[in-house]
């Protein structure tokens, strides 16, 4: 398989350095090798223009989401690079950065393929607006913006309007939600999966809950986005946002398998790797770790 590395050092939308520097650490430990050791041939796009920022421009407009302009700019490039990846025949895997840029990834997927699903491995629900956000931060916002809800500025990316149906969007590891978000998880009636969830059921019952809605709704293809928080802090500590009681690498992986196996994936987001936050280099070795796993798979 042609695969494309999209490098994201955008921090922006965590309010937090080091995640910037993610792309190159991976880079500089293997990465590339690593994906064509797996029989891929495998370009490095290099990392997008992110645009330097003030301090000034926090806030700017007066409007309560961090640096609003400068992600708006990042997710549209960002957005048209999945796309001419997807169009091409390739499998864009995009190396983040903070997970604002799941907006920009999965809006290239959309106008890609309509009949697109989102699976989202996270801690948190990433489905805050600007009027439930506790802290300003976009890479809180991005599903909500993808499924049309939230400051248009943000539904707005790339191309007017939501990108995925609701009904198509899969939320996994959850558990670190705020208030406005539970609420749109029942107004939506959203299909959640959290860790009490994971640790009653386990997680192939899961994923073949998954499997099993993704063919009922007729999903022909589906973007993964992986944040490395939704992986249990004993064994990904280098991440902004860390939340215990995660998921067990072991866990993470069988899931990812089942995924893999409905041929459905077509796009990818590794996001929240911080290196600065990291013990050992833990993180950054599991990271390459996963991106071995699924390469070896796809
Ligand atoms: N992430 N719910 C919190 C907020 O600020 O909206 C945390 C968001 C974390 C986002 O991990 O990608
Ligand atoms: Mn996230
Ligand atoms: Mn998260
Ligand atoms: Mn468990």
């Amino acid at each position: 398989m042609k695969i494309n590395v999209i490098g994201v050092p955008l921090n922006l939308g965590c309010d937090r350095e080091g995640v910037e520097r993610a792309p190159n650490h991976l880079r500089e430990r293997g990465l590339m090798a690593l994906i064509r050791k797996n029989g891929h041939r495998a370009f490095d796009l290099g990392n997008l223009y992110v645009p330097s920022v003030s301090e000034a421009d926090k806030f700017a407009r007066g409007q309560s989401m961090k640096y609003l302009d400068a992600i708006v700019e990042v997710n549209n490039n960002l957005a048209e690079l999945v796309y001419d990846t997807l169009r091409g025949g390739a499998f864009p895997l995009v190396i983040g950065g903070d997970h604002s840029l799941g907006l920009g990834s999965a809006s290239g997927v959309g106008k890609c393929f309509d009949d697109f699903g989102i699976i989202w491995l996270d801690a948190h629900g990433d489905i805050n607006t600007s009027e439930t956000s506790p802290s300003g931060n976009i890479h809180g916002m991005p599903l909500s913006a993808l499924m049309g809800m939230g400051s248009e500025e943000l539904v707005n990316v790339y191309a007017p309007g939501n990108k995925v149906n609701p009904q198509n969007v899969f939320l996994v590891g959850t558990r670190s939600l705020d208030e406005g978000e539970q609420e749109l998880i029942e107004r939506e009636q959203l299909s959640v999966y959290t860790m009490d969830t994971i640790h009653l059921k386990g997680i192939g019952f899961v994923a073949e809950d998954i499997k099993r809605k993704l063919k009922e709704r007729k999903i022909r293809n589906v973007h993964f986005s992986i944040d490395v928080d939704s992986i249990d802090p004993r064994f990904a500590p280098g991440t902004g946002t860390r939340v215990c009681e995660g998921l067990m690498p072991d866990e993470f992986k069988d899931f990812v398998e089942h995924m893999l196996s409905t041929n459905l994936i077509k796009s990818m987001d590794l996001v929240e790797l911080n290196p600065e936050l990291d013990v050992n280099d833990q993180t950054t070795a599991l990271c390459l770790d996963i991106i071995d796993y699924i390469t070896s798979r796809l």
